[in-house]
């Protein structure tokens, strides 16, 4: 038999990769067969949510930037500085994250989901046509963000007038001057060309873009538990390949970058410069106290403490 995969991204971009590889370890490990839907082929993104919702595909990958409105919990990922930069620490918080791999499954069950493992894609940074190095500089700019309500009010925190919006319409408004910025990981900016349609990139350290994997849930219950290891093999294999996959990604996006356009200009903020954008996450977290869902404390209380014992154990 055949099974649906669907992902917000191109073939050859972070979530086409992993999707490949899990691809490729459950054919070789049993008679079924993956069928891939990169960005584009069904949909937007919430398009492909409602699809895996309703069984017509069996796993979809859908970041929590829009999630986030279907599970009030998810929008923890954009509480700002929230998430280490540290890219050892990143990785082993999501390993051993009980937040992500206790605390969440259920509240993605409540969906139809089989929430099978969240992963890293990179560093988020600000691609603008003006340029920024304070919130002032963001005053007035219209800034496209992910459909997300917490993701608004993070932005509305840093200065701007967030406009969410889903990733289909981000090129063409930034192009006709409908918004002026918006934020995503280098190999995107790089693959999806915002460089021509933005002058300016600012690396603030505020968030690193995570995203999901799920399956049907009915779909994943009425597995054998062979198929379901067969399943979670693949995805563990997947995350560890994805991990070395990014291993440089950022640096050589950003070069690529500066090789199609040499205009651009990179600038990474200073502690001091940073400092106000920092300054937000407090009314961003108390935000997410409120709209996150009824077990957001408990949520956002867990990954505080997993990101703590994650920096202590990828120490040694
Ligand atoms: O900004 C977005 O909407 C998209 N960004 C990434 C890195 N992946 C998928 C998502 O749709």
């Amino acid at each position: 038999d055949t099974w649906r995969y669907a992902f917000e991204e191109a073939m050859e971009e972070v979530q086409g990769k992993f999707a490949q590889k899990f691809k490729e370890e459950v054919e070789a490990n049993s008679d079924h067969e993956i069928q891939l839907f990169p960005f584009g082929t069904l949909g937007e993104s919430a398009d492909i949510m409602e699809q895996a919702q309703s069984g017509i595909l069996q796993f979809v990958d859908q970041s929590p930037g829009f999630t986030g409105a279907l599970i009030p919990e998810a929008q923890v990922f954009f509480v700002p500085y929230l998430l280490p930069e540290d890219q050892d620490t990143l990785v082993e918080f999501f390993r051993t994250s009980k937040a992500i791999n206790e605390l969440f499954p259920p509240l993605y069950a409540e969906q139809g989901l089989e929430l099978l493992t969240m992963f890293p894609e990179g560093e988020v940074m600000m691609t603008t046509t003006n340029e920024v190095t304070s919130p002032e500089d963001l005053n007035e700019v219209k800034f496209r963000v992910m459909t997300n309500p917490l993701l608004v009010g993070s932005y509305q925190a840093f200065g701007a007038t967030p406009t969410p919006l889903p990733w289909g319409e981000v090129y063409g408004a930034l192009q006709t001057g409908i918004i002026q910025g918006q934020e995503n990981p280098a190999f995107f900016i790089e693959s999806t060309k915002m460089y021509e349609v933005t002058d300016y990139i600012t690396r603030a350290g505020h968030n690193n873009f995570t995203t999901a994997v799920m399956a049907n849930k009915e779909f994943f219950d009425g597995l054998s538990d062979e198929d379901k290891e067969v399943v979670q093999n693949a995805i563990d294999a997947a995350f560890d390949y994805i991990v070395d996959y990014q291993d440089g990604l950022t640096e050589t996006s950003l070069e690529k970058i500066m090789e199609a356009k040499p205009s651009m200009t990179i600038t990474t903020l200073t502690e001091e410069q940073r400092a106000p954008f920092k300054a937000t996450a407090e009314e961003v977290e108390a935000e997410y106290l409120e709209i996150g869902g009824d077990q957001a404390q408990e949520i956002l209380d867990q990954m505080k403490a997993d990101l703590e014992a994650a920096a202590g154990g990828s120490e040694g």
